[in-house]
This record gives structure tokens, C-alpha cells and sequence, in this order.
């Protein structure tokens, strides 16, 4: 297995800049490569942790040490190779900064002034004043924010307790835009996995989504099929991403227009009859008006916006239309950027649409997930309070809760206050706009918990910080994925923690027992729990432990395989006109606003992923560490010229708001436009107990102060900051 997963590794290592020195820094670091079954190796299957995409992965231990991680030839999600991430999971587990024992801040918040406690003293202190606040102001001042599936059994806990207020940055930082925008045209979310059918496509338009740079396992995976199979690649990019470097037709789009660009190729395929009418015609509504309502976002009239010359425009929507109904007009993820990004989604979604691709081969697949019964609970304790994050539905479409409402509702005390906080796995200092909205809501705090595996910015802010163990350190919830092909897949631990770290159900479990909810947890450890709910359907926590995954049957992806073509909208039909939107004061259809410009001589902010990181959760880890150390900044080689500016000289950056980032690398290059500079995400760490990658790059964060609310779903835009270049730095 491990010859086979390195061979595959490199394969897919050619898409990114990083990976192929990945895979030796990562020999280096590990004592080098060993042929399997040699001084006491052994293999526990498990689930990977380093982003959401939950591979399924084979952790090798050899002589009591993590050794390396591969992919599970048995996990139709990964197929045997993990991203050059996940590969170097192992560095989160030996990061020598890792927290180690809880702590308790005896100095004022921020200034990172610790003693170490016990988790007996944590806990209970932290029950105590849980106890005050829901004694003064209700349970429901108490929030939880978390990311990923490790924060099942907190939110369980906490809504034992009595909490209503409970978010994730992944919708309105994330995915919000463009699952409200395909929701409201199909009835349907893409969700996560995405349920783009890429392996199939025969041509793939990418608007900003950077594959190969974005690690999103399987979809890198099939991206490499698909360009392999001679598809045809269109990439809308202001910068010549690694995804463009694959494109038969690269577009660089000015930042902020891709709704008149996505206008305008809709205008073509309708005006020269290249859509797909029989099915327009079956399971469209609306399609008279928006057909009226697009005549006037003509190819000439998008140049001026786009910057897309008109016959690009129309020579990218023929090769479209030849490849339909297999052309795939990616969804993106991070769709949070200039707060149209609803409407821009739901445009990409009635482009799908002309197209045919909707729940057809090379397009979106439906997919499906085995039945597992949920652990029997007691009922939550119920409240009339409402949630804060969003009063009297002022974002009528948001689907889910609002990190960025339940901010807002702790700094100004509405519609009720918000006094505590519980922040798992998610680094809200980098992960939300506006760092400083950020802090003045801590400070209006009564209590700050922070879960995490090192001390983040975030954990900096906190009055106990609880250690968590890593994935491969610890039992998880199962994951019951929803997929082309539907599995279930366990995380068990590898290895044991090396200091006073615990699993979060072992923290979630201890807590609600300090806070006298032992009834909503009849389990008494999460074995018992897995297996009970594994025994649900029909397997068992033994079988699990053994394969690390079970595969349900593969049902019926496509219309044509005949799944019903039904689309849950108020019309029932696939909505080119939404009366929805109408109803609520929207444009039913689409319209372009161009976005407002920077102040003179400024460049607009951009940001996005690097291969080997994940958000700013990675940069000590030592094996990706050793990968990539730093962020650069990248400017246009024009500009670089006219500053005088080159590859490696260090700067600053000073946003519209006067804040200055941390010195950062500046790359000259031709592959970015001159109105934009563009940098990845997560560097810049601020926290001294970051000590690997402390002042490390910049933070493209810190010069988010501003962000453009969708007025649709909250959703917070950031790329509508824009930043000055100071050399000398
Ligand atoms: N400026 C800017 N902001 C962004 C983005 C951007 O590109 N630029 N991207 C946005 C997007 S798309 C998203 S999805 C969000 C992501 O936002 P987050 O998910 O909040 O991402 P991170 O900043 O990496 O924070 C993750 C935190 O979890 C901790 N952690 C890691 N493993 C574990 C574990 O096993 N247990 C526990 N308890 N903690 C763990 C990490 O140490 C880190 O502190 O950010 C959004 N915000
Ligand atoms: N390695 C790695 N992979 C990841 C992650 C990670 O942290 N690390 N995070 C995962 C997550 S949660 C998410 S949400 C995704 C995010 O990844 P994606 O959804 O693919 O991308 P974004 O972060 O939205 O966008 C970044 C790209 O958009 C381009 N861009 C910026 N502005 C514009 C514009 O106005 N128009 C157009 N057309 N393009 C523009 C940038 O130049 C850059 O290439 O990545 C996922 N994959
Ligand atoms: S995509 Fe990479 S980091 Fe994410 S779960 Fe898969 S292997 Fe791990
Ligand atoms: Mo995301």
C-alpha cells in the first residue's frame, strides 16, 4: 500500500507548486521512507482532519511513533491519495506549540497571561460562571461557534444547557452565497462534498475556483480526469491561477464582475438559440421574462465591465453549449466577495440551467447517504427567545445561523444579550472581516471558551483555553457522508495525546456532568456511543475499527438514470424568475451593479488558498511548515516596474483604513491583473504562543476591515478592501 500511495501522491502532487517538495520535507521530517511491515509497523484506518473533506485515511505507526498517513484505497472519496495536507497530518500531531494542559488567563484578555489548571478546575469554573449567566440572563445568552464535526457533542452539551444561538463560519464566510443561490433556482443546495460530477464534465468553467491551489481532495482528483480526458477548461480569473495554466481559454475578468460576465455568456446562449430548450422548456418557469429581462447584457455592453473582449464572450458560450448538457459551471465554495455574491451563484445557477447540467452527467449528480439513527437523546430544553443572529428575518434567505449576527447581537446587547461564548475549532480572529467588530465583542464577554490544538489568536482572547487531542488522537462523531457513492467512515484515535489534551466528547460529556446534565448522557464513553448507533444500521464499532469505512450501494445519479426530476421551488420547476425574491423586495432575475472602486492608486485585496495550508490553521504545523513558511503578495508586473518593486524585496500594506500588515514578500509577476494584489490566506499569526510562525507573512485579514453584507443572507463579502503597497519594510 505504501509504494502504491506515494506513486499516486506525486501524480496528483504535479497540480501543485508545493507538493512534490512536500512529499520529501515530509520524508525528512519523519525519519525518511521505510518499506511497510518492517520494525513494528502497524496501520489503523481512520478519518483525516486537516480540512472538512473527511478522507478516509491509513495512519502507520511504527514502534509507538506516527510514522506516515496515506489515503484508504477503499474510500471512494479520496481513492487512495490524500492531498500533500493531509499527508502531512502527522505535524499536528508532534507541533511542538501545541497546547498541552489547560489554561486559565490571569491577566487581562488578549495579553496571553496563563496559569496552568486542572481539567477538574477548568471545567468546573467554567460551569460556575455558565450557572451565573444563565441564572442572570438565560441560557440563551450563552453562544457556541464551531467548524467541523468535532464540535458535535459541545453543541450537544450546550443545548442540554438551554442555547439557541449555535454558528459556523463555513456559511456566511464561506458557502452561504452560493447554497442560498442554487436553492433558490433548483430547490436544492450543492452542499458539501460539492456535488459537482467534474470526472464527467466535458467542459469545466471555473469562476475563481482555484483547484489545485483550493486542495479539495476529490475534486483535484477529477479536475486532473477531466483536463486528462481532453475536457475542455474556461477559468474567469483575475489572477492566472493554477487551474488557468490548464485552460484552453483563460479570462481575466476584473475583480467584481463576474455577474455581468456570467449575463452576458446567458445572453449569447439565448440569443443565438444555443441553450438547452427541451429541457427549458420541461422544467423551466419564469423563462419569457428572464429571456426579456437578459436582452439587454449584450457581449458589447459586458466588455467595459469585464474587461472580456465581446468575441471571447461568445466564442467561451459556444464551446459551452457544444459540450452540453456536460458542462459544469462550477459553484466555487468561497462565494463571500463583493455582497451581490447570492445573486452572482444564483446567475451561475441559471447558467447550469440553460446549459442542462442539473442532475445530468458532466453537471450535478444527486447524491445520497446511508440511514444511521441518531443517539436517542431526551428532548433540549425549549426556548421562546428566538436566535440574535438574524432579528425579524432581516436577511430573509439565510439558511443557516450567522456568525457574523451573533458578533453583532453581542456588541450591541440585541434583541437580548450574549455574555458567553464557546469557540471550537474555529479561529474567529482570521476566519471573520473586521478583526476590531471581533474584539469589541469579547470584551462585552462575561466568559470566553476556547477548544482548540493550539493557541490560536483566537485562544489568546479566551479565560480558559481547553487543549483539545488531534484527530489522530481521538474519537470523533461518524461521518455519514453524502456522496456520489455513500459511505460511513469512523476517526479513531492512532495514538495517544502526548500531554493533558482530551477528545472533545470527553470534554463536552465532563462538562455537562459539572452542569448537572448527566440524563443527555446515558453513554458512558463514545465507543458505547458509536457502536449503538453503528448497531442502528445493521454494523458494528468492531467492523469500523477493522476497514475504517463501510460503502452503501451506489444508487441512481442522473435524470437519465432516473432520478425524479423534481425541484423543491414554490413553482416546482427550476426558477428563472423568482417569485421569492419578488415577494421580498429582489430582483427575480439577476441584475449587475458594478462595484465601487478603491481610493486612487490602490489595489483591490484578494485572497485565496495555498496547497499545502488550510486557512490559518496549519502554519505550525512543522511538516507543512517546511513546505511553505510564508505568504507573498503578489503584484502585477507593471506595477512592480513602476515602484521599482521586486520578487523578494519585503513590504507592508496599508488598507483604505490606514491599519499596516505585517512585512510580506512582495511576487512580480504577469500572472495577476494591475488593479489587484492577491495573497493567501492564514499567515500572519499574531499569537506568541505561535512560536514556529510567529510574525511570519501577513494577514490578509487584518486588512479586511471592511465587508459588504448580502442583503439575501448576511453573507460578509471581503474583497472589497483595497490596500496600498509600502516599500522598505
Ligand atoms: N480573510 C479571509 N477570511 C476568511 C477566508 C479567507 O480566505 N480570507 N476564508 C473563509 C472560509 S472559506 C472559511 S470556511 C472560514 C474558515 O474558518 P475557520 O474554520 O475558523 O479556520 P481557521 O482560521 O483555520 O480556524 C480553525 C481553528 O481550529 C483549530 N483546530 C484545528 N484542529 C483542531 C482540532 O482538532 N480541535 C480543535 N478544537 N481545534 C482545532 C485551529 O488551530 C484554528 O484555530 O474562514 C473564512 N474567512
Ligand atoms: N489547500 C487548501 N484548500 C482548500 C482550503 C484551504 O484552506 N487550503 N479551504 C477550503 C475551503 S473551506 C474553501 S471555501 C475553498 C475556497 O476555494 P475557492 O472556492 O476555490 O476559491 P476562493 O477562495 O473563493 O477564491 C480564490 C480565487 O478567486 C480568485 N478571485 C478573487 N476575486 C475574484 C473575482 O472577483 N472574480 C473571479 N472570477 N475570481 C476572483 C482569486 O484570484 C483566487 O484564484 O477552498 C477549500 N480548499
Ligand atoms: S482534502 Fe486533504 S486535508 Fe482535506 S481531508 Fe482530504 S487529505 Fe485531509
Ligand atoms: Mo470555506
Amino acid at each position: 500500500m505504501n509504494r502504491i500511495s506515494r506513486r499516486r501522491f506525486l501524480k496528483i502532487a504535479g497540480f501543485g507548486a508545493g507538493a512534490a517538495t512536500l512529499a520529501a520535507a515530509s520524508n525528512r521530517s519523519l525519519g525518511g521512507a521505510m518499506p511497510a511491515g518492517t520494525g513494528g509497523v502497524h496501520t489503523v484506518p481512520t478519518y483525516c482532519d486537516i480540512c472538512f473533506w473527511k478522507c478516509n485515511a491509513v495512519a502507520h505507526v511504527r514502534d509507538g511513533q506516527l510514522w506516515k498517513i496515506v489515503g484508504n484505497p477503499d474510500d471512494p472519496l479520496c481513492r487512495g491519495r490524500l492531498c500533500p495536507r493531509g499527508t502531512g497530518g502527522i505535524g499536528a500531531s508532534i507541533d511542538p506549540d501545541r497546547l498541552r494542559a489547560p489554561l486559565m488567563r490571569h491577566k487581562a484578555r488578549g495579553e496571553e497571561k496563563w496559569v496552568e489548571v486542572t481539567w477538574d478546575e477548568a471545567l468546573g469554573y467554567i460551569a460556575e460562571r455558565m450557572q451565573t449567566i444563565k441564572a442572570k440572563f438565560g441560557p440563551e445568552a450563552v453562544a457556541l461557534f464551531s467548524h467541523g464535526i468535532g464540535g458535535t457533542f459541545l453543541k450537544h452539551t450546550l443545548r442540554a444547557y438551554g442555547i439557541t444561538n449555535s454558528a459556523a463560519p463555513s456559511f456566511a464566510q464561506c458557502r452561504g452565497p452560493r447554497d442560498v443561490g442554487f436553492n433558490l433556482t433548483f430547490g436544492e443546495e450543492i452542499g458539501s462534498p460539492e456535488r459537482t460530477d467534474i470526472r464527467n464534465a466535458r467542459c469545466l468553467v471555473l469562476i475563481g475556483s482555484h483547484l489545485g491551489e483550493n486542495m479539495h481532495n476529490t475534486q483535484v482528483q477529477e479536475f486532473a480526469e477531466a483536463n486528462g480526458n481532453g475536457a475542455t477548461i474556461i477559468v474567469a480569473d483575475p489572477r492566472f491561477s493554477i487551474a488557468a495554466s490548464k485552460a484552453k481559454h483563460y479570462l481575466p475578468v476584473k475583480p467584481g464582475s463576474d455577474l455581468a460576465l456570467l449575463l452576458a455568456w446567458m445572453n449569447v446562449l439565448v440569443t443565438e438559440g444555443l441553450y438547452d430548450t427541451d429541457y427549458v422548456t420541461q422544467h423551466g418557469y419564469g423563462f419569457d421574462y428572464f429571456k426579456a429581462e437578459l436582452a439587454q447584457y449584450t457581449p458589447e455592453w459586458a466588455y467595459p465591465e469585464t474587461g472580456i473582449a465581446p468575441e471571447t464572450i461568445r466564442a467561451t458560450a459556444r464551446e459551452m453549449a457544444r459540450h452540453r448538457p456536460a458542462t459544469l459551471v462550477h459553484p466555487g465554495r468561497h462565494a463571500t466577495w463583493y455582497g451581490d455574491d447570492t445573486q452572482r451563484s444564483r446567475a451561475i445557477a441559471l447558467l447550469n440551467a440553460l446549459l442542462g447540467s442539473w442532475g445530468r452527467k458532466g453537471g450535478f449528480y444527486y447524491p445520497s447517504s446511508m440511514d444511521v439513527p441518531a443517539y436517542p437523546y431526551p428532548p433540549y430544553p425549549k426556548s421562546d427567545r428566538g436566535k440574535v443572529d438574524n432579528p425579524n428575518q432581516r436577511y430573509p434567505f439565510a439558511t443557516e445561523a450567522l456568525t457574523s449576527g451573533i458578533r453583532e447581537a453581542t456588541i450591541t446587547g440585541q434583541p437580548y444579550p450574549i455574555k458567553g461564548w464557546f469557540v471550537y475549532a474555529t479561529n474567529l480572529i482570521h476566519a471573520m472581516p473586521n478583526q476590531e467588530e471581533t474584539i469589541r465583542a469579547i470584551r462585552a464577554l462575561d466568559l470566553l471558551v476556547v477548544v482548540d490544538v493550539i493557541p490560536s489568536e483566537i485562544a489568546g482572547w479566551a479565560d480558559v483555553v481547553l487543549p483539545e487531542a488531534t484527530y489522530l488522537e481521538r474519537y470523533d462523531e461518524l461521518n455519514v457522508e453524502t456522496f456520489r457513492e455513500p459511505f460511513i467512515a469512523l476517526r479513531q484515535p492512532v495514538v495517544t495525546p502526548p500531554a493533558d489534551q482530551k477528545p472533545n466528547w470527553w470534554i463536552a460529556r465532563e462538562l455537562a456532568l459539572k452542569l448537572g446534565l448527566g440524563a443527555y448522557y446515558p453513554w458512558h464513553d463514545i465507543e458505547e456511543y458509536l457502536d449503538y448507533r453503528l448497531k442502528g444500521a445493521g454494523l458494528s464499532l468492531a467492523e469500523l475499527k477493522q476497514k475504517g469505512l463501510v460503502r452503501g450501494p451506489q444508487q441512481p445519479l442522473y435524470f437519465e438514470d432516473g432520478v425524479p426530476a423534481e425541484f423543491p421551488t414554490p413553482s416546482g420547476k427550476i426558477e428563472f424568475y423568482s417569485t421569492q425574491l419578488k415577494d421580498a423586495g429582489f430582483d427575480p432575475v439577476p441584475r449587475y451593479t458594478r462595484p465601487a472602486d478603491g481610493p486612487p492608486g490602490s489595489f483591490r485585496l484578494l485572497s485565496g488558498r495555498a496547497p499545502v495550508h488550510t486557512f490559518s490553521r496549519t502554519q505550525s504545523n512543522p511538516v507543512l511548515r517546511d513546505a511553505m513558511d510564508e505568504n507573498e503578495i503578489w503584484v502585477n508586473g507593471d506595477v512592480g516596474a513602476r515602484l521599482g518593486l521586486r520578487s523578494g524585496d519585503y513590504v507592508r500594506l496599508r488598507n483604505q483604513d490606514g491599519v499596516i500588515s505585517d512585512r510580506v514578500k512582495a511576487r512580480v509577476t504577469a500572472a495577476i491583473r494591475p488593479d489587484c494584489v492577491y495573497m493567501v490566506h492564514g499567515f500572519g499569526h499574531t499569537s506568541k504562543g505561535l512560536r514556529s510562525t510567529f510574525g511570519k507573512g501577513a494577514s490578509d485579514a487584518q486588512l479586511m476591515t471592511r465587508y459588504a453584507v448580502d442583503p439575501l443572507m448576511g453573507g460578509t463579502g471581503i474583497n472589497v478592501n483595497f490596500v496600498t503597497i509600502e516599500q522598505g519594510a
